[in-house]
C-alpha cells in the first residue's frame, strides 16, 4: 500500500505524482493543507518531523524528500523505469535531479512567496498569526527566510539570486535540449520529472517570458506538458484558490524579474 502526503501545487509532491503515473503505481493521497499550517501540526509533525511534504508511506516504511522517494520507488517499482541503464545516462539524471536540492527549490520558493503567496498568507492570517505560524517552522533558515519575505517580498536580499539560479537552470537546460530530446539523454527521466514543476511554476506566475528567448526549453515543455502524466499530476490538481493568485501576482513581477535579468 502506498500512501502519499501532499499538497495539490507542491512542486516536490509534483515530482512523486508524476512519478506515479508514469509508472502506472495507484496510491492514496492524503492532502494536508499548507496554508492552514496542517503541516506544522503535531499530527503530521509525528509522520515528518521537518513539517514539509511530500512524505511516502510504503506499509511500514516513511520516507521523506522528493529525490529519496523517486529513488524509492524506481527500486521497488522497476517496472516502467524512469532511471536510465546506461551508467552515464544515469549520472546524467541524477546531475538533473541534485538541481532542485542543491538550490533551486529554495529558489523557487523565494520567488513564489516574494510574488504570490506573502499576498495569500497576509489574506488568511493577521501579523500575529503569520508570526506564530513562522515560529513554529522546524527549520530556522527557511523561517527566516520566510520572514524577510513577509516584511520585505520581492526586495529581500536573496529573491535576485533565487531569479538568477532559475535563469541559470533555464540556461543550461537549453544548451542540454538543444542537442537531446530529454534532459538526461534520448528517454525520458527522473530527470525531467524533477525539473518539470520548477518550469511549470514560473510559467503559473506568468513567467514564461524566462525562456522566451530558449527555443529548447520550450518545445521540452510542451512535449512534457503533451504527457498524460503531466495532466494526471499536475493539471488535475489546479486550484483556485492557489493557481490564480499565482498568475495573479505574477504578472505584477514580471517588470522586476525582467530588471533584475537585464542588470
Ligand atoms: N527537499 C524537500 C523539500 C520539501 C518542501 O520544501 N516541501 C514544501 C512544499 S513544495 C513544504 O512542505 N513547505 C511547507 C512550508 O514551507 O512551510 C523535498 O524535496 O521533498
Amino acid at each position: 500500500m502506498l500512501t502519499l502526503y501532499h499538497h495539490n501545487i507542491s512542486v516536490c509532491a509534483q515530482k512523486v505524482r508524476i512519478a506515479f503515473d508514469e509508472k502506472q503505481l495507484a496510491y492514496e493521497g492524503k492532502e494536508i493543507d499548507l496554508m492552514a499550517g496542517e503541516h506544522l501540526e503535531p499530527a503530521f509533525l509525528a509522520i515528518n518531523p521537518k513539517g514539509l511534504v511530500p512524505v511516502l508511506v510504503h506499509d511500514e516504511e516513511t520516507i521523506c524528500e522528493s529525490t529519496v522517494i523517486l529513488e524509492y520507488i524506481e527500486d521497488v517499482f522497476p517496472e516502467h523505469p524512469l532511471r536510465p541503464a546506461a551508467p552515464a545516462a544515469r549520472a546524467r539524471m541524477r546531475t538533473w535531479t541534485k538541481v532542485p536540492d542543491e538550490g533551486l527549490h529554495i529558489a523557487c520558493a523565494s520567488v513564489t512567496y516574494a510574488s504570490a503567496f506573502v499576498h495569500q498568507l497576509r489574506a488568511h492570517h493577521d501579523k500575529t498569526q503569520w508570526e506564530e505560524r513562522i515560529a513554529k517552522l522546524p527549520d530556522r533558515f527557511r523561517a527566516a527566510r520566510q520572514k524577510q519575505i513577509l516584511e520585505q517580498e520581492f526586495d529581500a536580499p536573496f529573491v535576485r539570486d533565487a531569479v538568477l539560479l532559475h535563469d541559470k537552470v533555464l540556461k543550461d537546460m537549453n544548451v542540454v535540449l538543444g542537442h537531446q530530446p530529454w534532459l538526461a539523454g534520448d528517454e525520458f527521466s527522473l530527470a525531467d520529472v524533477a525539473i518539470i514543476p520548477y518550469v511549470t511554476r514560473l510559467e503559473r506566475l506568468g513567467l514564461d517570458g524566462m525562456w522566451a528567448d530558449r527555443p529548447n526549453v520550450a518545445r521540452w515543455f510542451e512535449a512534457t506538458r503533451a504527457r498524460p502524466s503531466f495532466d494526471t499530476a499536475i493539471t488535475a490538481f489546479r486550484s483556485n484558490a492557489y493557481d490564480d493568485e499565482l498568475k495573479k501576482h505574477g504578472i505584477d513581477v514580471w517588470p522586476l524579474v525582467e530588471r533584475l535579468l537585464a542588470a
